[in-house]
């Protein structure tokens, strides 16, 4: 089905070239020898007929359309089945974990943590170090978090994955990802947890205007890229009558809440059978879209929600802002969609 869906997507977009061209070619024929056709004749529609290559375009079109039903029909029923709408199953009481991931974040981890400890049933927060070079895990402690080091930098999907699995290490209900640095706010939470009444996994959206701070690091660039990378993703999971699971509009937020049960579901899947190795899908940039990626095909229900989005204090670890960078990282959630 992955190779499924590679193929048509491909297959789209060369077909798609192939009739624009068809098209223009013919309208610029007939622009140029207008007199001609109505010398010869023939009429308009026999025209379109006679064109060489027509039938063959036509019939690849019919046998992409005959693939995209037979596709549609294969796959999963995503989310047309009774169990995808509305249930109301609330935590009575909820205890609250979260993890943060951090590297190099000393300017600003201090607010990170109090801003998220200081919430409501707050239990409490995991801060993952990636071997930080500066004070960062000193002032996280200082500041009550509970600190996980490692002996070496592992990378952003390792302090992701150890974050989460750290957290099932607690007696918590609610599982909170977020990152430590700063754009992101602990009291967004008070509106994520109330839709985990109805859902399993809350996502954060950067993409509302009004509740992004003027100086926040998404730009033109990478607002659309990541609204178009959200609808593209969503195609993959595309029902007719919701166009999709949900409506995604942002794939790289890391900001996100879950049941706790929910994430027992899926940890199981960022390892290879029995061992601590990661599966070839697990990668720092398209982390987050992996972990929503498996919440969706594990029937899990997904809601993402707006979330306010605050300026990056501190040093930009993944250079996003940059467009070398971005262009890099938006090929890399295309691959991602199309092959995973
Ligand atoms: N990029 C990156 N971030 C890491 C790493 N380890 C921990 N982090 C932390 O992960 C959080 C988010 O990083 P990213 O999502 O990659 O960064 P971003 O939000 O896209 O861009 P910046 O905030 O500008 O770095 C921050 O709190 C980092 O300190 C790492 O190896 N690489
Ligand atoms: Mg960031």
């Amino acid at each position: 089905m992955k190779k499924f869906f590679f193929i048509l997507v491909s297959t789209f977009v060369a077909l798609f070239i192939i009739n624009i061209s068809w098209i223009i070619a013919n309208l610029f024929y007939w622009s140029i020898s207008g007199i001609d056709v109505i010398l010869s004749e023939t009429t308009l529609l026999e025209d379109i007929y006679l064109s060489t290559y027509f039938i063959w375009i036509v019939w690849a079109d019919v046998v992409w359309w005959i693939t995209l039903l037979i596709y549609a029909k294969q796959r999963k029923a995503y989310k047309s089945d009774s169990e995808h709408y509305l249930i109301h199953n609330p935590l009575d009481t909820k205890k609250i974990c979260v993890t943060m991931s951090a590297y190099n974040e000393e300017e600003i981890i201090k607010d990170a943590v109090t801003d998220f400890i200081k919430q409501p049933n707050v239990e409490r927060v995991i801060v993952i170090d990636n071997h930080s070079t500066d004070k960062t895990v000193e002032i996280a402690e200082s500041a009550g978090a509970k600190v996980i080091t490692k002996k070496s930098n592992k990378g952003y999907a390792h302090s992701w994955y150890t974050g989460l699995k750290e957290t099932l290490n607690t007696d918590a209900n609610i599982i909170v990802l977020t990152d430590a640095d700063g754009t992101f706010s602990g009291y967004d939470m008070a509106k994520m947890i109330p839709y985990l009444d109805n859902c399993d996994m809350v996502i954060g959206s950067r993409m509302t205007q009004v509740l992004s701070e003027e100086t926040n690091q998404n730009d033109t660039f990478l607002v659309w890229g990541n609204k178009f990378l959200g609808a593209f993703f969503q195609l993959k999971y595309f029902n007719s009558r919701h166009m999709g699971v949900t409506q995604f509009t942002d794939v790289g937020c890391s900001y996100r809440c879950m049941r706790r049960e929910s994430l027992e579901k899926i940890i199981g899947d960022f390892t290879k059978n029995d061992s601590e190795e990661f599966v070839d899908e697990v990668d720092d940039i398209t982390i987050g879209l992996f972990t929503t990626q498996r919440a969706i095909e594990n029937d899990l229900r997904i809601v993402e929600i707006p979330i306010t989005f605050k300026e990056r204090k501190g040093t930009s670890k993944s250079g996003v802002t940059q467009k070398d960078k971005a262009i890099k990282y938006g090929l890399q959630f295309i691959k991602f969609i199309l092959t995973s």
